[in-house]
């Protein structure tokens, strides 16, 4: 048998979200350029080995005429993508409005902002429309290059409407759907005026997955309270039918951040930094910015310690290094100009004429200098005020192997389960807590930092990115062969 290959042949994949993992940029009427972007859910489904995977997704590019269109549809077909083509209109209404700027904010907790209350309001009707044609032109490819045995996997918020969709073409479709945010209490999710229709189409999927057990118990209660349904261990039962729910805690690819420490590139990188900041030590904060990340109650915090501790003031830096998302939005402009704001003041009231306490970057970072970023630091801040996950907290500790520094990590991000037990863990919210746990890592003994970094190490090294889709896909085709037998019996 060793010598006969008897595997099946690959089953496919088709992961559906809302952006395919590329960068498309027109270079003429008929031509484009695509770049790989390598976000962790790239390294995690390139990992699922016995799949063959291809995306379908939106490319982040308007494309009107048709020429440009069906030479898109080839470029990307080298690249294992299908495109979903969304017009202006759509994508404001749809991933502007609905997505962006209602059930983001919703499933992290966050208010709108007063003055969008009344006008989001007024045009929710409207954008939810948006939102499920979107699903729907979703649904329509997906099901154009559906081949039966084919597992289908939507993820994210973005496509909450598309389970249904997909089920209306075939109820045969093994369809699974995660969600990469946090999905909040059901007090919070039953004041959206889309709530049932919402909850009805993610429960079409057969496994409904989520980073941890809460966000699962929160969905489940949400299913109850509002539609009235049975909850049950398993997950969610409407007239006899299940719809499995659990907790999938994503993960990195660890090895990818180890091995990178080696490289030529990256030694480099952290050579530079250990002279440029000889004798302080480094604290990092690595984020999207993004109103969920907490990054001005971070530098609060920070100022926060450096007034408390005044022999700490020229011993100690902090590196931010935020990428601007969503910069079109107002109301990320202001968070942007607030944060710059507080980063002025602070560098003014305590720096000197030759080093300022907080360093601020508004851009993204390639992999090698992130990696050396990671290795040199001495206390990483991730101040999440709700994160679904939140892998930067995973990629440091891949990186920390030698020096065993010290994450200081929300008890609002959905890592904090995973790596509490190795964390200082903290309340964003409140700034004298987290000054104080700043002081804390600061000042903690080699030999209890080597502890809480062991624990976390194991963790991030033994629940990879590739474990987390294989389980994930594995769980949905039992999930479909134990509801194929029940119908049997
Ligand atoms: P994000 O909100 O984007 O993801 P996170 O999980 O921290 O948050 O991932 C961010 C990724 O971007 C990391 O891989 C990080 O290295 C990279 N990154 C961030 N800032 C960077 C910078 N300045 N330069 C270069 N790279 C940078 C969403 C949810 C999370 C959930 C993930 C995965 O909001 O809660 O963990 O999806 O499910």
């Amino acid at each position: 048998y060793e010598k006969l290959d008897v595997r099946p042949l690959r089953q496919r994949l088709l992961v559906v979200a809302n952006r395919l993992p590329v960068s498309a940029v027109r270079r003429g009427e008929d031509s484009w350029s695509l770049e790989i972007s390598a976000g962790g859910l790239v390294t995690a489904l390139l990992g699922v080995k016995e799949f063959e995977a291809k995306w379908i997704g939106w490319a982040g590019v308007n494309v009107p005429d048709e020429a440009g269109q069906k030479a898109l549809t080839e470029a990307l077909a080298e690249k294992r993508c299908i495109p979903v083509f969304l017009d202006e209109e759509i994508v404001h209404q749809y991933y502007n409005g609905y997505c962006n700027n209602i059930l983001w904010p919703l499933f992290h907790y966050l208010g709108l902002p007063q003055e969008d209350r009344l006008a989001t309001t007024r045009s929710f009707q409207s954008q939810f429309a948006a939102y499920k044609k979107a699903n729907q032109m979703f649904a329509d490819v997906v099901n154009q290059h559906y081949e039966e045995g084919d597992v289908v996997w939507c993820h994210d918020y973005h496509l909450m409407y598309l389970p249904k969709c997909l089920k209306e073409y075939n109820n045969n479709m093994k369809v699974g759907w995660f969600l990469h945010t946090p999905f909040p209490s059901s007090e919070i999710h039953r004041t959206l005026p889309s709530r049932s229709d919402l909850l009805r189409s993610v429960l079409a999927a057969d496994l409904v997955g989520f980073h941890t057990y809460d966000y699962a118990r929160h969905f489940v209660s949400a299913c109850t309270r509002i539609l009235g349904l049975e909850g049950t261990p398993e997950g969610v039962e409407d007239q006899g039918r299940l719809t499995r729910v659990a907790a999938f805690p994503i993960g990195i690819d660890s090895d990818r951040f180890i091995s990178a420490l080696e490289l030529p590139k990256v030694q480099e990188h952290i050579k530079e930094l250990k002279e440029r900041f000889a004798g302080r030590k480094v604290m990092l904060g690595v984020d999207r910015l993004d109103m969920i990340k907490g990054i001005p109650q971070k530098i609060l915090a920070f100022e926060k310690f450096l007034e408390e501790n005044p022999v700490w003031r020229d011993k100690v830096v902090l590196l931010q290094i935020a990428v601007p998302t969503r910069t079109d939005v107002p109301e990320y402009q202001k968070l942007t100009s607030q944060v710059h704001e507080i980063v002025g003041r602070i560098n003014g009231r305590f720096g000197t004429l030759t080093a300022v306490p907080i360093h601020h970057l508004d851009r993204s970072l390639d992999f090698p200098a992130l990696c050396a970023l990671y290795a040199v630091t001495d206390v990483a801040l991730v101040t999440s005020l709700r994160d679904g996950m939140n892998l930067v907290s995973y990629e440091f500790v891949a990186c920390q192997d030698s020096k065993k520094g010290v994450l200081i990590l929300s008890e609002f991000a959905g890592a904090a389960q995973s790596l509490g037990a190795g964390a200082i863990l903290v309340n964003p919210w409140n700034i004298t807590e987290v000054a104080d746990s700043i002081r804390q890592a600061l000042t903690m003994s080699p030999e209890e930092r080597e502890k809480r970094h062991r624990h976390n190490f194991v963790h991030v090294t033994t629940h990879t990115a590739q474990e987390w889709a294989e389980t994930f896909v594995s769980e949905l085709d039992d999930t479909v062969i134990e509801a194929q037998l029940r119908t049997k019996q």
